[in-house]
């Protein structure tokens, strides 16, 4: 889609904008239906790269430990955890630069995905970038979908990361999409860049091929130490016009309601579902900081006369 044509939606009456994004929603996708997705850091801080909004980045001023890679054991424990809870899918996130055959961490996080795909979730990791060996070695293991974010605009990306460049992110994807692995995609708001960046972002993302088979949106969740640090919380209704817009543009993409959805109110997120939300994390944490609360969240979905997701089930009509 061209970016014309995403402002064109974008900037429509707020009303009109949503009730079109509501009914792409409704003939794409079962309208009682949300898929919980489980968050783990399974290598968490020490990261090589310098990207401005995160915790686990070496460079920054942080202080978050560094641990080592999460054992086996542990990880299957976590996922089993994540079954019990109702989750449908189980994303794994590692603070690498990327993985490369051969590596033994590579070896390890391989053995980590069979056995978590063994307990029927669907299996997500991001674990940074990656060739087609490596990305058909994670869909052999049973990875099903690839995370890996372009976070903003192209011009904006320099100003947020300067260890790798946007064109980086792109080979990445490309090398997933080329092993007919599906992709994960979607950036941050609130890091500072205009209401232009979140759409030029879109308009990137759609010209991939295939389109994102989900698109998380993240709302910065401000890291000491970073310098993104101080940054205000985006205004909830150009949050709202972003996910209406989202939709429209990707009428097939689970569209999730990703980081800094715990400072959102119950209305808010409400809004969100109703604009074309389809997928949220799901558990007292995301990486390295705090989720909404799970008993909050089942309570709301009830309230919203929404439903779980089931494992593997189809929420498309
Ligand atoms: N190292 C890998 C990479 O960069 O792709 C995987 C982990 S990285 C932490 C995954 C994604 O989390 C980032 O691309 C970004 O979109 C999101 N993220 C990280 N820190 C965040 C923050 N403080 N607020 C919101 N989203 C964040
Ligand atoms: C994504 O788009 N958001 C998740 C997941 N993919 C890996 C990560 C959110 C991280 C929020 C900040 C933190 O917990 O460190
Ligand atoms: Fe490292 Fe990923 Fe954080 Fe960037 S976003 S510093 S690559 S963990």
């Amino acid at each position: 889609m061209k970016l014309a044509e995403l402002q064109r939606i974008y900037e429509q009456p707020f009303f009109q904008l949503v009730q079109q994004s509501r009914e792409v929603y409704l003939r794409h996708w079962k309208a009682d239906q949300v898929q919980l997705c489980s968050l783990l850091s399974i290598k968490t801080g020490g990261c090589s790269e310098d990207c401005g909004y995160c915790s686990q980045s070496a460079r920054n001023g942080g202080k978050l430990p560094v641990m080592p890679l999460m054992e086996k054991d542990l990880v299957l424990c976590k996922a089993k955890e994540a079954v019990a809870v109702g989750a449908s899918r189980f994303c794994m996130g590692a603070a690498w630069r990327g993985v490369r055959d051969g590596e033994k961490r590579f070896e390890q996080v391989l053995e980590i995905i069979r056995g978590v795909a063994a307990l029927g979730i669907e299996v997500c990791v991001t674990l940074g970038d990656l060739t087609p060996t490596e990305a058909r070695k994670l869909r052999e293991a049973g990875v099903t979908s690839y995370n890996h974010n372009i976070d903003t605009s192209p011009e904006f990306y320099s100003k947020i990361t300067t260890s790798h460049t946007f064109e980086d992110r792109l080979n990445t994807i490309q090398a997933v999409q080329a092993e007919g692995m599906s992709v994960c995609c979607g950036g941050i708001i609130g890091m500072g860049e205009t209401e232009l960046d979140r759409l030029k972002m879109l308009e990137v993302l759609s010209n991939f091929n295939p389109p994102p088979e989900s698109v998380p949106i993240n709302c910065l969740i401000p890291q000491p130490g970073t310098k993104l640090e101080g940054l205000p919380p985006v205004d909830i209704f150009e949050l709202l016009r972003l996910i209406a817009t989202t939709r429209i543009a990707f009428p097939k993409a689970k569209v999730r309601l990703s980081a800094g959805r715990s400072l959102l109110t119950r209305e808010a997120q409400a809004f969100a579902f109703y604009a074309g939300a389809n997928s949220i994390f799901y558990g007292e944490r995301l990486l390295t900081s705090d989720n909404a609360d799970s008993h909050a969240d089942s309570e709301l979905l009830e309230e919203l006369n929404l439903r779980a997701q089931k494992p593997h089930e189809s929420m498309a009509l």
